[in-house]
């Protein structure tokens, strides 16, 4: 039987386990990348773990999440993950540089190799042709010290794709058709592999668009051939020798085959507050807009910002519209300013922001009270812009820059000419804002930085028999880590004290579910379906755990989060009747016994003790989970041995 590409990659990184769909496999990890706002973690879980040099090919730490260095917390962090890079073995990609996702694609990414990230959009990768996936930042340390990654082996969707995109139609409307199609639930579970005759249609960066909001699908990663558009971009970007040919054997079998034909797509837009809440832009032209943001490692290539340029040349912004702009790298923002695009953006009114995340994780430039803002990026969570009322939808850089011109929702197509850009065949090359490590000689000597901000890990809790716990927060389906553990300006310099991170869990739910959590010191949650969904942010687990979070029941689970449960030996389990979830109520007394066999066998009896229901719940968790939730957690588990 034929094999995908995915399935190829994965043959060859695999280390243990077989490959059969919802079997636990191990694979070997190339690559490594962490950025700021999990890296700081990351990096003191590494140093914890006790190797002194990384045993990857290649690991990056990049800084782009947390640059505004509003207090002395930030500017911390990154000379502590400066000089823990320095001393271990990894290159450190400065402040200014550009965003991660976008650097790695430009300056790194191979194909056919694997990568992990501590974040949820490394499948970008995955538009170069790698096998990249977001991860837990201990799953990242796990790799740099030489360690293999599990996932659960997944199921293969196939996107066939035919036809041409039409003018003002780009690849964020791709991705926001898959949205349409799979939800942010349907890809659980799946790896998503873009193929068919249009895929030569597009370019390496536009790929890269379509990977990345892969994760909005759920899905474990999403990956495209590697041809000849990708031999042309590693060759614009000078490292031509990186390119190897891949592409699935023609009786590769998938398990389900969806068909787009990208000459029938339209604008589209995600409204509030989910990216597939799918309408298309000609629905929505009566809306006024207050705000433009384009950029993130969604839709910051040249290639995008370029077009952006075009449409906003020699016009000027609408009075009532505010317009940022983030290129998504130091490369992308010197090309801009070379060939005078930049000068149109700024002349038109644009608020040039640095290359860095900046508004998608609410670092700035949050929109008036409920406030229209037109984002190009890949989330629209209620409250990640900074503003809890804001109306935020996800938009192509084409409808963002039209809109910006009319102060409306704007179909671009009423613009009339597409303007033509040219994307020139060398991209500049300058990595000077890369800094390489200490060579093995030196590193003894580089001494590792750590700020007043940095705090301790909390204390693992291994799992017990018999859990009695109150149930103090019940919350619905699509809980995101953002709704666990919001970011944004104020909170994520944070990122490395637990404590004081803790008083703002759950606070776009339940403003008081952190005092009363940590007052019962022990506790259960209860979600619906999809729970964790978003971030990789395994803050959004070891912050609960801090707070004395025992359990989390719930429907179902997003592929990163579970993990991070486990990994900081949080018992994730699910109900084995979804319609059980409506039994439970906030603040009632649940009782748990027999979990040391119980979580082996899968049958969990949950007992509330408030109405006296008995509740049977389920898990299916390998023998290095159950392991790992015995030993309190993965540093625990990979210190034992
Ligand atoms: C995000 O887009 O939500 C983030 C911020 O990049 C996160 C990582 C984080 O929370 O630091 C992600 O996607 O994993
Ligand atoms: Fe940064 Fe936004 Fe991309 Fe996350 S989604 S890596 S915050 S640009």
């Amino acid at each position: 039987m034929g094999l995908t590409i995915a399935q190829k990659i994965i043959k060859e990184h695999l280390i243990e386990g077989e490959m059969v769909a919802g079997q636990e496999i191990a694979l070997k990890i190339d690559q490594t990348l962490t950025q700021d706002a999990t890296g700081t973690m990351a990096y003191l879980e590494f140093e914890a773990i006790g190797i002194s040099r990384v045993k990857t090919e290649l690991s990056v730490a990049y800084i782009d999440h947390n640059t505004l260095q509003s207090g002395f917390e930030n500017a911390d962090d990154h000379r502590y993950i400066q000089s823990v890079a320095r001393k271990h073995g990894i290159r450190f990609s400065r402040p200014g540089n550009g965003i991660c996702h976008q650097v790695h694609l430009e300056r790194f990414g191979k194909p056919g190799k694997t990568l992990i990230g501590s974040d949820s959009h490394t499948p970008t990768g995955g538009g170069i042709g790698m096998l990249a996936f977001g991860a837990g930042g201990m799953d990242v340390a796990v790799a740099m010290g030489g360690g293999v990654y599990h996932i659960t082996m997944p199921k293969m969707i196939k996107v066939n794709l035919t036809g041409k995109l039409s003018p003002w139609v780009s690849a964020k409307d791709v991705s926001l058709e898959i949205l349409r199609i799979l939800s942010v639930k349907g890809g659980v579970g799946y790896i998503i592999e873009w193929g068919g005759e249009g895929v030569k249609t597009l370019s390496v960066p536009e790929r890269a668009t379509i990977t990345n909001m892969g994760t909005e699908l759920g899905a474990t990663t999403s990956i495209f051939p590697s041809d000849e558009a990708t031999r042309a971009f590693l060759a614009a970007e000078g490292r031509e020798e990186d390119y190897t040919p891949l592409e699935s054997d023609p009786d590769a079998v998938y398990d389900r085959v969806i068909d787009i034909d990208l000459s029938s797509l339209e604008p589209l837009l995600a409204c509030p507050h989910s990216p597939d809440n799918i309408k298309k832009a000609s629905e929505l032209s009566d809306m006024k807009v207050d705000q433009v943001c384009i950029g993130s490692c969604t839709n910051s290539s040249l290639r995008d910002m370029l077009r952006v340029a075009a449409i906003l040349k020699g016009k000027k912004i609408h009075d009532s519209v505010s317009l940022s702009i983030s290129p998504g790298s130091k490369q992308v923002l010197s090309m801009l300013a070379d060939c005078g695009a930049l000068t149109d953006m700024i002349a038109a009114g644009a608020r040039i922001l640095e290359c860095a995340c900046g508004p998608c994780i609410g670092m700035g430039f949050s929109p008036h009270s409920a406030g229209v803002s037109l984002r190009t990026f890949n989330r629209n969570f209620e409250g990640r812009s900074g503003t809890k009322d804001a109306q935020v939808y996800l938009v192509s850089p084409e409808i963002a820059a039209a809109s910006s011109l009319t102060g409306y929702i704007t179909d671009p197509r009423m613009l009339g000419d597409y303007p033509e850009i040219t994307v020139p065949d060398a991209f500049k090359i300058n990595d000077t804002a890369v800094l390489m490590p200490a060579d093995e000689n030196e590193a003894a000597d580089v001494e590792v930085v750590r700020g007043p901000n940095i705090k301790p890990l909390p204390d693992a809790r291994p799992l017990t028999d018999t859990i009695t716990a109150p149930l103090t927060l019940k919350v619905g389906d699509n809980i995101t880590t953002d709704h666990i553990m919001p970011a944004g300006a104020k909170i994520l310099p944070y990122r490395s004290n637990i404590p004081y991170l803790s008083k703002f869990c759950f606070s776009v739910c339940d403003e008081n579910f952190a005092e009363r959590a940590l007052l019962a010191g022990n506790s259960i949650i209860v979600g619906g379906s999809n729970y964790g969904q978003g971030s990789s942010r395994e803050h959004a687990a070891l912050v609960p755990l801090y707070l004395g979070v025992r359990i989390v029941v719930a429907k179902s689970f997003a592929r990163i989060h579970v993990a991070n449960l486990i990994n900081t030996g949080i018992l994730p389990l699910t109900f084995q009747n979804p319609d059980d979830y409506e039994k439970l109520t906030e603040g009632d007394e649940l009782e748990l016994c027999g979990l040391t066999e119980a979580i082996k066998t899968g049958e969990v009896t949950l007992t509330d003790k408030t109405n006296g229901e008995k509740i049977p719940l389920t898990c299916d968790f390998s023998e290095r989970q159950i392991d790992m939730l015995l030993a309190g957690g993965l540093l625990k588990y990979t210190a034992g041995k």
